[in-house]
């Protein structure tokens, strides 16, 4: 058995599938293990779900002796836990770091998929899973005039290792998302000058990180056990927030405001969008989120023709992914700070000192900073080349966007397994819960597999077409479909417009998971 990638995805279904007793290796392209945590190292990057939430659950012993040193992990803390992890359950004799798998050929024949690497390996197994993440393709835009830019550039998802320092130095940071939010604060702090270029403002809201008080540890790991299990009948997969009663328009303005006001003091995207129960879903309710969240841009930062264009207008929040951060809006009311709307006056090329826009010229730039984001669900998949023997590939067949059963298994590429794929929970839950879901689904469906002689398990492809329907019926009946986001493919030119991720609650989910299982594996063919 073949595991791509080796992020929490991989090291998980390593330590799972080989405790089955399955001979497992994994191929990694790094040069350590970690996946998103291991190249994403820019400044200030951290995670916005909780670490005491944001953690394996797999085994009791880890959770009870990791301690996090603050309420939201930090690049290197997390990247430090993963290594832990590699380390403690002894997962490293079986994965090859430094090497890319680039193509996976099934053969209907053999039964069998060969893969080839970059290194010229080549390896025949029966099962792939593709543990490959959802947002591990990195894409700087297509700018005319990259190459010769005499300064330094660097993108948010291939940071150097040994860092960077941007002390005495102009540099520009193209792209306001969760990684321009979370790294302009801290360049700001070093840089002589920063200059932001906003194409849409991004709703973002307090992180309040703090130490983690000793006390809430002690209680929450005496509870671990059933918090986890709580956790799995949540819509996002993250305990501890009580499931909000009452729509937003069913309250006074002023019970609105005080609730919005102690969501915001109490830092945190869940708990803010749990405020009610209608806010991804009735636009009347969301305005009056938006606008409470708008008002406090206009409260925060001085110039108000500054503040205007930090206040997002064009789509309702939540719709977008929710940013947190520290100091994000009060950024700008630093004198070495300004912002640049490429929005009404796009970016058309850089030049060999900066960048130049329709109207305008800037620089020069020391350095200039992409956070523009990834070729998110689908990207990395793409980059492979999957197909079946003489057939298409997975990249032709998803030309006009991806189609999965439970965004598990595709149809017409057997013994393929994909984990967090498009169409599942994935990016909408906290991520590792939804890893772990998916890699313990996959090992009971091997080892039924196993117990009945079955050689070959493949997604029946009108379960597939009524699963791809159920996704885009359960979107459509939200507001997520108004934002211009990477869930939809909006950030990368001539990407097909779908709605990648299931919004329907990792919950539900989860049982509609159990009970295909349970009717044997409905809507899989499985053949001896
Ligand atoms: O990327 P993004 P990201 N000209 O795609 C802009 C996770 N994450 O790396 O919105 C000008 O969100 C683009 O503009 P627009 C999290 O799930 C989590 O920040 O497309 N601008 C946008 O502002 C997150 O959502 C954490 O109009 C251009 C930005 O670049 C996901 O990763 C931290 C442009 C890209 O934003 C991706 O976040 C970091 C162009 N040609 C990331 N092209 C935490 O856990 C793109 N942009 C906290």
């Amino acid at each position: 058995m073949v595991v791509v990638g080796g992020g929490l995805g991989g090291l998980y279904a390593l330590h799972r599938l080989r405790g089955l007793g399955f001979n497992v290796r994994v191929f990694e392209a790094g040069s350590g293990v970690g996946g998103t945590w291991f190249w994403n190292r820019y400044p200030g990057a951290r995670c916005d779900v909780e670490s005491m939430e944001y953690s394996y659950s797999f085994s009791n012993d880890l959770q009870q002796d990791w301690k996090w040193p603050e309420r939201y992990g930090t690049q290197p803390e997390i990247l430090r836990y993963i290594n832990h992890v590699a380390d403690r359950f002894d997962l490293r004799r079986d994965i090859q770091l430094n090497t890319r798998v680039t193509s996976a050929v099934y053969s209907p024949e053999s039964r069998r998929w060969r893969l080839e690497t970059d290194q010229c390996d080549v390896i025949s197994a029966q099962f792939c899973v593709m543990a490959t993440g959802n947002l591990s393709t990195p894409r700087v835009p297509d700018f005319k005039g990259l190459e010769s830019f005499k300064g330094k550039w660097y993108h948010s998802g291939l940071w150097p290792h040994e860092g960077v320092d941007f002390s005495g130095q102009t540099v520009a940071v193209i792209g306001t998302g969760s990684s321009g939010v979370q790294m302009i604060p801290l360049i700001a702090a070093q840089a002589d000058h920063l200059t932001v270029f906003q194409r849409t403002a991004n709703f973002s809201l307090p992180a309040r990180n703090a130490p983690l008080d000793p006390e809430k540890e002690s209680r929450h790991k005496a509870e671990y056990e059933q918090r986890r299990r709580d956790a799995l009948d949540t819509p996002f997969g993250i305990a501890g927030h009580p499931a909000p009663t009452k729509s937003a328009l069913d309250v006074s303005e002023d019970e609105r405001q005080r609730s919005y006001e102690s969501k915001w003091n109490e830092g945190g995207s869940i708990s803010f969008l749990y405020t009610y129960t209608d806010l991804l879903v009735n636009k009347a309710s969301n305005d009056t989120a938006s606008e409470f969240v708008r008002n406090k841009i206009r409260s925060i930062v001085r110039n108000p023709a500054t503040a205007e264009l930090l206040a997002p207008k064009d789509h309702p929040i939540g719709t977008k992914r929710l940013c947190l951060d520290t100091n994000y809006y009060e950024t700008y009311n630093r004198n070495n700070v300004s912002l640049v709307d490429v929005k009404s006056d796009p970016i058309q090329e850089i030049t060999e000192t900066g960048l130049r826009t329709r109207d305008h010229e800037y620089g020069p730039f020391d350095a200039i900073v992409f956070a523009t984001g990834f070729d998110a669900m689908t990207g990395a998949l793409r980059e492979i080349d999957i197909r079946v023997q003489d057939g298409p590939a997975l990249a032709d067949e998803w030309a006009s966007g991806p189609r999965t059963y439970l965004g598990i298994m595709v149809s017409g590429f057997p013994n393929m397994f994909v984990i967090t794929g498009p169409g599942s929970p994935s990016v909408k839950t906290q991520m590792i819960l939804a890893i772990e879901q998916h890699t313990d689904w996959i090992a009971d469906c091997l080892q039924h597999m196993r117990g009945n002689g079955y050689q070959q398990v493949e997604a029946d492809p009108a379960a597939q077409d009524d699963w791809v329907q159920h996704v885009n019926q359960v979107a459509d009946s939200t507001l997520y479909p108004l934002a211009n986001s990477w869930y939809v493919g909006a950030n990368i030119p001539g990407k097909p417009r779908v709605f990648m991720p299931y919004v329907g609650g990792f919950a539900g989910y989860r049982q509609k998971c159990d009970a295909v299982a349970e009717n044997g594996y409905e809507g899989f063919r499985l053949t001896t």
